[in-house]
């Protein structure tokens, strides 16, 4: 008989704590926080809440609860506490001291699903960079090392961590300046790539939303029903986990009207996303900064439904998206009861991405609103204008092409900048 191999790498035992300010949405936090345990491999034992205005400033949780913790912790064989706010360093120190347990806030949780998620040299440096500047202000003296735990480390030794930690610190701040220059470089040519596409001058729509709404799903599904030549080398990678995405994927698309666009699948979002990440993850949101239309997907069968829009609105105008028009995309709509699909609903739309009927009537929306001052005309082009027609080809949806005695006569979808500009070419307009 063969051996089974378990190749599950061992969950670690945690419980998950906060301070609960009773806002309504502590409890959608904390489960969100359960889940983002489970998605770094912990294995949630327990929970502990304390109810109180603010966190103390010195231990995050109140005398009476640290002990309860430790004691809960030492009964149930837990060495790790997770924590549902980001801590100061000084906080995270004293409850350790105090708990004898490991502990984890939320940012730290998040940049190590993070890292462990990132595929790209751009991602990686992204997520290092968002790491190191975590861990700058919470680099502790050497004297907090073995050596004082055993009751050494007197003055000398402390000037001599101190020391140390300044040595740390600069070490940290040298890496950081080294991994900004390397993804300068990057951004660059992410940028050369973008400014091609714009050349392009295809209209450009960026799916954003919560973690695991569906977002690669739907990308995948429109390049299956749209673009079947290619669409199997296109795909991009979606899971049911939380941060499956983590880069930016630009497809084009051409619809059966031969009209093309780009569309672009990113990073999830998720409540608290820690600021340097967002802050270093500036460049790959760049799509959708720049898109015509964002495509927020939402996961209409999650009950939590609402906060997970709201965290979605925050992050786009966290990274500076304001004015660009959004179709709201309530995806999975196969796991509610009751529930008509797809369904056109003023300016959002009820669907599912595993639907076929869904995605057409997606890419109906989408054409509607990117498309909407476009003009199709026809354009009697004389052949000694070959200029004009090499730029229709390169950069135009042409419909119908045919060759007259006078000049080359196109069926052309113009954009309403190149329908002004070819208005001495019109032969009918808007047909
Ligand atoms: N039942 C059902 N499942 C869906 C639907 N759309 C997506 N899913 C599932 O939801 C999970 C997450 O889908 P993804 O497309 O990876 O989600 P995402 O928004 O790209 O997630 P991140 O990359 O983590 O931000 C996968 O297991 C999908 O199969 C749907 O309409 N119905
Ligand atoms: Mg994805």
């Amino acid at each position: 008989m063969s051996e089974i191999i378990d190749l599950q790498p061992e969950k670690t035992k945690v419980i998950i704590s906060g301070v609960s300010h009773k806002t309504a949405d502590f409890e959608y936090t904390m489960n969100e926080l359960a889940e983002l345990a489970r998605a770094d491999n912990m294995e949630v034992v327990d929970q502990v809440v304390q109810n109180m205005d603010k966190p103390e400033g010195a231990t995050y949780f109140g005398k009476g609860k640290v002990t309860e913790i430790a004691e809960l912790a030492n009964g149930l064989d837990v060495k790790f506490l997770v924590i549902n706010d980001e801590l100061s360093p000084s906080q995270i120190s004293n409850l350790e001291k105090q708990t004898g347990l490991r502990i984890i806030d939320r940012t730290e949780l998040i940049l190590e699903i993070f890292a462990d998620r990132a595929q790209t040299r751009e991602a990686k440096s992204q997520v290092e960079i968002a790491k190191l500047q975590y861990s700058l202000p919470r680099v502790h003296p050497s004297a907090n090392s073995l050596d004082q735990q055993r009751g050494g480390g007197g003055l000398n030794n402390r000037g001599s961590g101190e020391t140390q930690m300044e040595l740390d610190k600069r070490v940290i701040r040298k890496r950081i300046a080294e991994l900004k220059q390397n993804l300068l470089a990057l951004e660059k040519s992410a940028a050369t790539q973008r400014e091609r596409r714009e050349q392009s001058g295809l209209p450009k729509v960026a799916l954003v939303g919560y973690t695991n709404a569906g977002k690669s799903t739907t990308m995948n599904q429109l390049l299956a029903t749209f673009d079947q030549l290619d669409a199997e080398k296109k795909q991009v990678f979606e899971k049911n986990m939380l941060f499956a995405t983590l880069d930016t994927s630009v497809r084009t698309i051409q619809l059966p009207n031969k009209q093309k666009f780009l569309l672009s699948d990113t990073v999830g979002f998720v409540s608290h996303l820690p600021h340097n990440l967002v802050a270093s993850f500036k460049s790959t949101l760049a799509e959708a900064a720049d898109a015509d239309l964002l495509i927020q997907v939402v996961d209409y069968a999650d009950p939590h439904y609402h906060e997970m829009m709201a965290t979605t609105n925050q992050t786009v105008q966290d990274i500076g998206v304001t004015n660009i028009p959004m179709i709201v995309a309530f995806n999975k709509a196969d796991l509610r009861e009751n529930t008509n699909y797809p369904e056109i609903q003023g300016n959002d739309l009820i669907y599912s991405a595993k639907d076929p009927a869904s995605i057409q009537k997606l890419a109906e929306m989408i054409t509607k609103h990117i498309f909407a001052d476009y003009h199709t005309v026809e354009l009697l082009i004389p052949f000694s204008e070959a200029r004009v027609l090499a730029e229709l080809e390169a950069h135009t949806s042409i419909l119908e092409k045919d060759y007259t005695e006078v000049g080359t006569r196109v069926k052309v979808v113009l954009d309403p900048v190149r329908y002004n500009k070819y208005q001495g070419f019109l032969l009918k307009d808007n047909v």
